[in-house]
């Protein structure tokens, strides 16, 4: 007989493992282990919610006719691998049927098992491997649009035969508004915690209480059905707008009319074809504007699909990265240190309270300022992989070491996201609540990103001079005086000093 493997982020039905498996007579594996807890110390929130959707999902499991055996946290094995020997013995087993990990590092533990382990594909992404490696193949660049275009034509969503409905792929120049005075979306369902999501919160109280991050209130759906609840009432309330508002940010609104579904659909508890099914019918039935549905859409077949393929591409060493040589250790800020920057506190003491920031607060803050401030690229990774509820290798690296940081050199990106405080600025109502004013370029107050862009810039001209993006920019650069660029460098690299000295910046 065989053991199914089914791991923390693998919580669906139509698993391909579960889909090969003879429930008569296979018997399926689930662990809660250290290992998985620790290889970073993960946000408690993150640790909760999957601990507890195991959990429900296993009791589902069970509830359709299957053999589960499932151990719990300190039980068992501290790894997948141990968890799998140990349950060949006790069920005799000879064989171990897995879908594809989302990790290089657990891929190849289980290629290394003393336990004969096959690994299926990971069918709940629309592009297999093959396929990704077949588009990228023979390209001179990797840009996401046009495999975007491939997975709408082979999924059929929003087409128009074979043109894209409404006569365009990309509806993107519509969906960058600045905040609006106000929103009229109360943000995210919230399921109270049931007795299973209480003993798992009493379980990471005692075991990982000390990690970054806030445990409660937690709030997160757990099972798919509380997950299909949550979308459903975002769909209704908060796709309309979704589109228009996608790169705005609120001092006092932390999910905007974002969907939060990352965590639910790396977990499997949501199917990415399924959600964005329900998000084309509301288009149809024109419940919602076609540049919300569309941005959303892209955003699931197109980006996640995408980053995905790069990661498989790239190989286990993609993290590894430091293409512009980032040295600098993170800063105190990040676990929360106080900062006058209001940007960076208000993400970091969101992520802390909820292990969510969206994505312009990913990219354009946290991730703005990590790249301007020269922080060691695998630093930055693992910060992001440790603090979001939705964040695993295979989706956080390619969007840390890549979009972010620039790390691999432009596979992904084909400039640097970097910003002075003047897209900040546009893009949200944080400045106006900031101790650094915005509109100071030099001296007392100024903002600290426009200081740093212009240090980054003049650091890594060699690499960006030549960029079509963003070369120009240089010729603005060039045009200042010369004792007024000393003066933005020398500010900067003050900045930097006394931020490395643990001084509040
Ligand atoms: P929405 O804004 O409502 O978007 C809908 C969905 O689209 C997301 O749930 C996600 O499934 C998908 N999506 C959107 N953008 C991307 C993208 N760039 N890559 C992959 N999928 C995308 N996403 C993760 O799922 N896990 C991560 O660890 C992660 N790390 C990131 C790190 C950085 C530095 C950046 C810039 C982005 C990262 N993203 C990550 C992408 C994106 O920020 C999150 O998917 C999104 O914020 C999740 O919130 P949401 O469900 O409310 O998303
Ligand atoms: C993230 C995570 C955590 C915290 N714990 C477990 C666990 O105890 N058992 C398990 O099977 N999976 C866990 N996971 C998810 C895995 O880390 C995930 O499957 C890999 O990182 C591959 O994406
Ligand atoms: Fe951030 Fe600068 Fe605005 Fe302050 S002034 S919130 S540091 S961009």
């Amino acid at each position: 007989m065989r053991l199914v493997l089914v791991l923390g982020d693998q919580l669906s039905p139509d698993l391909s493992a579960l889909q090969k498996a003879d429930k008569a007579t296979d018997v399926v594996v689930m662990a809660e282990v250290a290992d998985e807890a620790n290889y970073v110390p993960h946000h408690p929130k993150k640790i909760a919610f999957l601990f507890a959707a195991m959990r429900k999902f296993a009791n589902q499991l069970s509830d359709d006719g299957w053999t589960v055996d499932y151990t719990r946290l300190g039980d068992g094995s501290d790894s997948i691998c141990g968890a799998l020997l140990a349950a060949t013995t006790r069920h005799g087993a000879d064989h171990v049927l897995a879908t594809e990990p989302g990790e290089w590092r657990l891929i190849d533990a289980l290629r290394h098992c003393p336990v004969s382990v096959t690994q299926l594909p990971d069918t709940r992404f629309i592009a297999s491997h093959a396929e990704f490696e077949a588009w990228a193949d023979g390209r001179k660049t990797l840009r996401m649009e046009y495999f975007y275009r491939d997975m709408r034509r082979k999924t059929g969503l929003m087409m128009d035969g074979d043109s894209p409905a409404g006569g365009q792929w990309n509806y993107d120049a519509e969906n960058r508004k600045p905040p609006p005075g106000g929103i009229d979306y109360a943000g995210p369902m919230r399921f109270t915690p049931d007795d299973t999501v209480e003993d798992v919160l009493t379980l990471v109280e005692k075991r990982f209480g000390n990690s970054f991050g806030d445990l409660r209130p937690f709030w997160f759906a757990t099972d798919r059905g509380q997950a299909r609840q949550h979308l459903a009432h975002w769909i209704a309330n908060g796709l309309p707008h979704f589109g228009t508002y996608q790169d705005a940010m609120m001092d006092d609104e932390r999910f905007m009319y974002h969907a939060i579904v990352g965590l639910y659909v790396n977990a499997g508890l949501l199917n990415p074809l399924e959600v964005c099914r329900a998000v084309e019918q509301a288009w149809q039935d024109g419940d919602v504007p076609i540049n919300a549905a569309e941005g959303f859409i892209r955003q699931i077949i197109g980006w996640r699909e995408y980053v995905r393929g790069i990661y498989f591409r790239e190989g286990p060493d993609y993290v590894k990265n430091n293409a512009l040589n980032h040295t600098r250790n993170l800063p105190g800020m990040f676990w929360g240190d106080d900062t006058k920057m209001r940007c960076m506190s208000r993400c970091v003491e969101q992520t802390r309270q909820e292990a969510y920031a969206h994505h312009i607060q990913r990219l354009m803050v946290t991730g703005n300022f990590a790249l301007l401030a020269g922080i060691a690229p695998y630093q930055v990774h693992e910060w992001y992989l440790r603090v979001y509820a939705d964040a695993y290798e295979w989706v956080e690296a390619p969007n840390v070491i890549g979009m972010s940081q620039f790390a691999d050199g432009g596979i992904i990106a084909s400039k640097p996201y970097v910003s002075s405080g003047n897209y900040i600025h546009k893009m949200s109502d944080y400045c106006g609540h900031c101790e650094y004013s915005v509109t100071t370029k030099t001296g007392d107050g100024a903002c600290p990103f426009n200081l740093l862009y212009w240090h980054f810039m003049d650091r890594h001209r060699d690499t960006f001079e030549a960029n079509p993006r963003i070369g120009r920019i240089y010729g603005t650069w060039d045009r200042m005086d010369d004792g007024k660029k000393q003066t933005i460098l020398n500010e900067a690299q003050d900045f930097l000093d006394r931020m490395d000295a643990g001084e509040k910046v």
